[in-house]
């Protein structure tokens, strides 16, 4: 099949699902086609079999604001269909990609593909909600092939809250459990943590809803009772205020702001504990790298999170905000060597039984032949 994928293409977890996916697929012998504005975050090896990225072209004109990217968009995609006679349009992210994949459907002179348009949270719960994109919202949802979801939850809000009436697919985010897994560098550990000492990782693109600044309370907690270290994973406009916390609490030499990187799961194999509070998850899909690592999760019981991260078994789950009982649960799991050992052994085994690459992607497959078929029936 040939397959052209939208995303956004910096650190945000669907650019992360689509570039996963996308590799996974190609693998399995698929052409994939990835347009997006910059090389997209995962995508660290181009040119590997069955590859392609096709970089979308903007234009500044002082009379636009700001570039119009979404038609740039749909250019560059109407090329790729007809150039390498593209059978599915997979966008990640209802707007603008699914969007921009109408527009491309309906300009191209070749034949017109499917659209598979997969939901991932903030898209539906902030952004389309907002009157400023609702309309455009759901009208991309409507004329979409087919339309999918991370989460039951995101499934379920988006028939509820934007008042989507057509079925929509829950396919759970995937995590390559032979990358992501158990048993990190001994000395990669030993430059962040001294052997006595607990290592706490958050990982995320630093936006309000991760609260990051409660990921500092929490730790600071915890340095209260046990010698730790606190690693951010990630960037975004949320990690000034996160260091002047830090600071102000008295740890900042005990956190280190490691930046945005691609290869995570070399940090998240020697963490102890994955510290994820945020306000809104429709999935938590760092959640589930971790996880996949052996690393447990305190998390808010938000959105979908509940599906990925098992109460009490591979994690603790506590209401959204209560920084001190995230604390606790943290604390409970350090200092219990026995207990830290089952939640990490069971959390890794959710993931690869339930959330593994090979049990995910064949859904998709799945989803991208009844687009085909409903595509056909409704005639584009
Ligand atoms: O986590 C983010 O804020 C980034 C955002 C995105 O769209 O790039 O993530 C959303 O999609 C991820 C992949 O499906 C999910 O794992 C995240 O839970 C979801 N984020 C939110 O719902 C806040």
């Amino acid at each position: 099949m040939n397959i052209a994928v939208l995303l956004h293409s910096g650190a945000g977890g669907s650019g992360v699902v689509a570039t996963e996916l996308g590799l996974c697929l190609a693998q399995a012998g698929h052409n994939v086609h990835f347009v997006a504005n910059s090389i997209p975050f995962r995508l660290s090896e181009p040119g590997q079999r069955n590859v392609y990225y096709h970089q979308v072209e903007t234009m500044a004109y002082p009379l636009f604001d700001a570039p119009l990217t979404t038609l740039a968009e749909a250019s560059k995609l109407a090329e790729v269909i007809e150039a390498d006679d593209i059978d599915v349009i997979h966008a990640h992210y209802a707007i603008p990609h699914a969007t921009a994949a109408i527009l491309a459907r309906d300009m191209s002179q070749h034949k017109k593909p499917a659209i598979v348009t997969t939901l991932h949270g903030t898209d539906v719960t902030l952004v389309g909600l907002d009157p400023a994109y609702l309309r455009t919202t759901q009208y991309a949802i409507a004329q979409s092939d087919v339309v999918t979801a991370v989460s039951d939850y995101l499934a379920n809000y988006t028939h509820n809250e934007m008042g989507v009436k057509r079925d929509i697919q829950v396919i759970p985010n995937a995590v390559d459990h032979e990358r992501f897994k158990p048993g990190g560098s001994a000395s990669l550990r030993q430059r962040y943590a001294h052997p006595d000492e607990k290592l706490l990782i958050h990982v995320s693109n630093f936006r309000p809803v991760k609260r990051i600044e409660d990921v500092i309370r929490i730790f600071a907690n915890v340095t209260r009772s046990m010698s730790a270290r606190l690693l951010m994973i990630g960037d975004g406009p949320e990690r000034g205020k996160a260091m002047s916390l830090a600071n102000e609490l008295n740890i900042s030499g005990r956190v280190s702001f490691l930046g945005s990187f691609p290869r995570v799961e070399d940090v998240l194999a020697i963490a102890d504990l994955f510290l994820l509070p945020s306000i809104k998850e429709s999935f938590g899909l760092a959640a589930l790298e971790a996880m996949s690592c052996g690393v447990p999760v305190i998390a808010s019981r938000t959105g979908g999170v509940p599906e990925v991260v098992i109460d009490n078994k591979t994690g603790y789950l506590l209401p959204e905000k209560d920084t001190t009982a995230m604390s606790n649960a943290a604390i409970k799991l350090l200092t219990n060597p026995e207990l830290h050992k089952q939640f990490s052994q069971a959390a890794r085994e959710r993931a690869v039984t339930v959330f593994s690459e090979h049990n995910v992607t064949p859904s998709y497959y799945r989803a991208y032949e009844r687009a085909l078929r409903n595509a056909s029936s409704r005639g584009t």
